[in-house]
């Protein structure tokens, strides 16, 4: 997009300072996202983002989700009289217009936060920040404990097993683009309808009443974490998808990147594993941080959540492929059969560890 149109839209919003250059940020697959540079030192840089209305349909319930979860973590925050609070928690800036945390300008939505200055992102994590990574995430969770607020759910069943599983299913029986008979995708559907029943359960204790949801991030991704330059995890970012939840979502995701060895779409299946010191250390953070507030049956189950992420994102990129790549963007035509074999991988690696997990996890609870 022209930078004078995004300069119009940044207008709307009440910012301080004088907007001098606007240049594409990130490599986000969902949202687009744009760097908002002011002249003046003494201003704040922004973040500009298209919210992609298509993922997201309810913007307006996003926006008051992300609004009581950033004024909650500051509150929090002050309460606690940490220091440098700018850099620990998002600031998005009103639409002069409604006071509203968004605008829609020729039927797209669009938003504005504060640049966080000095900080790093990373692609990959090492076993010293995955334990900073598990602890952030810990904390995120217990400081969203007693949001006064009931979020609303971005997107209906997003972790959903059971309805991510409908979905396949239902593409497969459609077959629109043609690709379902080919046998590359016949052996990975045998590979999921096999463990179908087992990766469910989280929604079967659900509804039986022995499994809560808590208010969770739901798109831990070691990319969405803002990290200082000593190594420490300053923030989250990308809240769009926060919301009530299984535990079981940010523990899962976040080691379906961290852990490994490898991008998701990294076409070299051999080269797809799962890394033990990354899972070790996330975990012994996460623990520090969440057992205090953790059931038995959500601890017991910390494996099973390491299975289940990287066995639903295989669910996820097969059913785009078999729709014709409309969700996630994709390089070439194979793309997103490669994430899901790439996922599925990660899975049987997972799978391969699960008693080596659970005497690790038996083992942080004794200390
Ligand atoms: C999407 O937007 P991004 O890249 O952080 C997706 C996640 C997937 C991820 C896979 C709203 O996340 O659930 O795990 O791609 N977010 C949404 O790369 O679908
Ligand atoms: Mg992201």
């Amino acid at each position: 997009m022209e930078e004078n149109q995004l300069k119009t839209i940044v207008a709307q919003f009440a910012v301080e300072g004088t907007v001098e250059r606007i240049k594409p940020l990130g490599e986000g697959l969902i949202n687009d996202t744009y760097k908002v540079l002011t002249a003046e030192a003494s201003e704040p840089d922004y973040v500009l983002q298209r919210v992609n209305h298509n993922v997201f349909p309810d913007v307006d319930m996003v926006m008051r989700n992300i609004g009581a979860v950033t004024d909650h973590i500051r509150q929090k925050l002050v309460a606690a009289g940490e220091d440098d609070i700018e850099r620990k928690v998002l600031r998005f800036i009103p639409a002069r217009a409604d006071g509203k945390l968004y605008t829609i300008v020729d039927g797209q939505y669009w938003r504005l936060m504060v640049f966080i200055p000095r900080a790093i992102t990373k692609q990959a994590v090492d076993p010293e920040s995955s334990r900073d990574a598990g602890r952030a995430f810990g904390r995120f969770q217990a400081m969203l404990a007693d949001i006064p607020v009931q979020l609303g759910e971005t997107i209906k069943d997003f972790h959903n097993m059971e309805f991510r599983l409908e979905q396949l299913r239902d593409v497969v029986k459609r077959d629109p683009v043609g690709r379902v008979h080919e046998p590359q995708v016949q052996r990975l559907l045998q590979e999921i309808d096999a463990r179908a029943h087992e990766m469910t359960k989280a929604e079967r204790m659900g509804r039986e009443g022995t499994l809560p949801k808590r208010v969770c991030h739901c798109d831990t991704k070691v990319n969405n974490m803002m990290f200082n330059d000593r190594n420490e995890v300053l923030c989250v970012i990308d809240l769009d998808t926060v919301m009530p939840n299984f535990i079981f979502s940010d523990y899962g995701d976040f080691l379906r990147t961290g852990a490994n060895y490898v991008a998701e779409d990294n076409a070299d299946m051999s080269a797809v594993g799962f890394n033990m010191e990354i899972f070790k250390a996330f975990t012994e953070g996460y623990l520090e941080s969440a057992r205090q507030f953790l059931l038995p049956v959500e601890i017991e189950n910390l494996p099973y959540a390491a299975a289940l992420f990287p066995y639903m994102q295989c669910v996820r990129f097969l059913w785009d492929y078999l729709s014709g790549d409309k969700y996630w963007k994709c390089q070439y035509p194979e793309h997103n059969f490669v994430r899901a074999n790439n996922q599925f991988h990660l899975l049987l690696s997972v799978e391969s560890h699960y008693p080596e997990m659970q005497a690790f996890i038996r083992e942080c609870l004794e200390k």
